[in-house]
């Protein structure tokens, strides 16, 4: 699955490393987490010594995953890290401040499964077969020397669970039910995984989406769009930088053909894209600056909402109109 040189170069790194810095994404997910989380548990089981590090924090779902409390949203530069491992970040700029504020930046294992992954890392285990960067690990784990461990499999199953939205994506295959069924053979109890990862939403989450479907609009192309602003997401209380879900919601509405959510905080906003096969938004959230996968994607763009909303419209349009051009192309 991967290029074995690549492994055994990771394991060299991670032998002779003293202080390993862990980063996954900003505005984590599910997968970010609990690949953060079975990294550190890995880390652990092999002695060595390591920081958990995410900008935005952990949302307060996954406190049932090991090693959740010492996930940390600022990185101590004091500390000489001669390591960095990033997990599930498609580029450099996804690890945020976490990495960007290092006084002087240590070798990287670049650990990911998203397509448009940019091979920012002195070593690249990038494998976009794999639904989630959890099931990377849970393949990458043994030629580490990593047991699988109750906790470890409680992670992993997260994060599977979590990034195919409970199997529920076309990507998910044979392989990643073999993977599934050793994690729950190996303890993980994937009813109180889906229920608490997955199922379960604050009321700000319903919030925020009782306001984007209050002004979504259906584009003539299928593009289903909405923008919430931060008075909105402040209003809703809601915290994230996510759109909570709301955008695969969207995506699953017959007349749709994509689905947008754009959220402001701040002078940033983060738009989401979604959608069926045959179509893919990763080339869309690339051209913005952003990155993901086929059918699941995003980008973080400069304010004010209403400039990003008709710069998203726009190029969302118009790529739809490129991706039926060559549909009907290949159909001949
Ligand atoms: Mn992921």
């Amino acid at each position: 699955m991967t290029d074995n040189r690549d492994v055994a170069a990771a394991k060299r790194l991670i032998d002779n490393a003293r202080e390993i810095l862990v980063i996954t994404h900003v505005g984590p997910d599910g997968d970010a987490i609990s690949s953060l989380t079975a990294t550190g548990v890995a880390l652990r089981q092999l002695g060595k010594r390591f920081t958990l590090a995410c900008d935005d924090g952990a949302p307060v779902r996954f406190e049932y995953l090991p090693l959740y409390e010492q996930i940390q949203r600022h990185v101590d530069p004091a500390v000489a890290y001669d390591l960095v491992i990033a997990l599930d970040c498609g580029d450099m700029s996804r690890m945020g401040q976490a990495y960007a504020n290092l006084p002087s930046p240590p070798p990287i294992i670049n650990i990911d499964h998203h397509v448009t992954n940019t091979r920012f890392g002195d070593v690249n285990i990038v494998n976009s077969d794999c639904t989630s960067a959890a099931e990377l690990l849970f393949h990458l784990f043994p030629a580490l020397g990593v047991r699988l461990t109750p906790e470890l499999a409680t992670c992993l199953l997260t994060g599977v669970v979590t990034d195919t939205l409970g199997f529920r994506i076309p990507g998910v295959n044979a392989e990643t039910f073999r993977t599934a069924s050793t994690l729950m053979e190996a303890g993980a109890d994937l009813g109180f995984i889906t229920l608490n990862a997955l199922l379960i939403k604050p009321m700000s989450t319903l919030r925020l989406w009782q306001a984007g479907l209050n002004h979504m609009r259906l584009e003539e192309e299928g593009v289903l769009w909405t923008a919430i602003d931060d008075r909105e997401r402040e209003a809703a209380g809601y915290t994230g930088s996510s759109s909570g879900g709301l955008v695969n919601m969207l995506a699953n509405i017959d007349e749709a053909t994509m689905s947008a959510v754009l959220i402001e905080e701040g002078d940033k906003v983060y738009v989401g894209f979604r959608c069926r096969p045959p179509y893919s938004v990763a080339e869309l959230a690339l051209n913005l600056g952003g990155g993901g996968h086929p059918l699941a994607s995003g980008a973080t763009l400069e304010g004010p909402l209403h400039k990003a909303v008709s710069l998203v419209v726009s190029m969302a349009r118009e790529n739809i109109r490129q991706q039926r051009a060559l549909l009907r192309e290949s159909a001949g």
